[in-house]
């Protein structure tokens, strides 16, 4: 098999977003809005298995007495939440609290640098893509990711495939000829759900993540199997 692309996820892969980002500015929105909700970590880690954020927010008025009791009252109130949490968002990133995991950048800048590729596989609003790779990288990040898919891109979010099999027919290309980097039970549902070897490094709120279907799992990109993950490396362990 030769390696044609690789597949990242963003938040939890690249950096923690969820831990540092997404949390803090869901609970900054709550409490622009005057509502007494907070969302710790340790319900922050069960919430996660929805995808979305949006999706998250609905489901978890479901359960509260104090919030809109329709249906459509409830879904109006999850998008004007987003919305302000999207900008608390975009502010925590500003602010520079968050940076790449490592060896994340040392692998992408390989890639890039060997012409190989690369797209971006994930359930966050697109903003929050370009805003963070544009941090990470630059402003010519987008030269080295040709296929970028977000959750504006999906009918259904992770742990769904659809993202996943949507960048690979984006980049023509079949299952076993990319490698998919996931952090989380769900993500890694979707990537190996469309047929992807995955490379699972597992993140903050998914340290307990089963890792049987994963094709490597390492702490993180700087601590693979041989130290630092490099292109020549996955290159060999696809070929053996
Ligand atoms: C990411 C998500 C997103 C983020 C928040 O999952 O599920 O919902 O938590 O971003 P994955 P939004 O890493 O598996 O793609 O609020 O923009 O949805
Ligand atoms: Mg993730």
């Amino acid at each position: 098999m030769s390696l044609r692309a690789l597949i990242w996820d963003v938040d939890g892969t690249v950096a923690e977003t969820e831990h540092e980002g997404h949390r803090v500015a869901f609970n900054r929105a709550f409490e622009e809005c005057g509502l007494a909700w907070h969302w710790d970590e340790a319900s922050y880690r069960e919430r996660l298995h929805i995808a979305g954020g949006v999706e998250r927010l609905v489901a978890d008025m479901a359960g509260r007495s104090d919030a809109p009791q329709t249906t459509s009252g409830r879904e109006a109130l999850a998008r004007d939440l987003h919305r302000r949490k999207t900008r608390h968002y975009a502010e925590l990133l500003d602010a520079g609290g968050i940076q790449a995991r490592p060896g994340v950048l040392d692998l992408m800048r390989e890639a890039a640098d060997a012409g190989l590729p690369q797209a971006i596989a994930t359930t966050t609003a697109r903003p929050n893509v370009d805003r963070l790779f544009e941090r990470l990288l630059g402003s010519g990040w987008r030269a080295a990711f040709p296929v970028v898919l977000a959750g504006e891109d999906v009918q259904a979010k992770k742990p769904h495939p659809e993202v996943y099999l949507k960048a690979l027919s984006t980049l023509g290309l079949q299952a076993d000829e990319a490698l998919a980097f996931e952090d989380s039970t769900p993500g890694l549902a979707a990537a190996t759900g469309a047929g992807l070897r995955t490379v699972l490094t597992p993140s903050h709120y998914f340290q307990d993540v089963a890792r049987e279907s994963a094709w490597m799992c390492c702490p993180d990109l700087a601590q693979g199997p041989e130290g630092p993950v490099r292109l020549d490396q996955l290159v060999r362990r696809l070929q053996a």
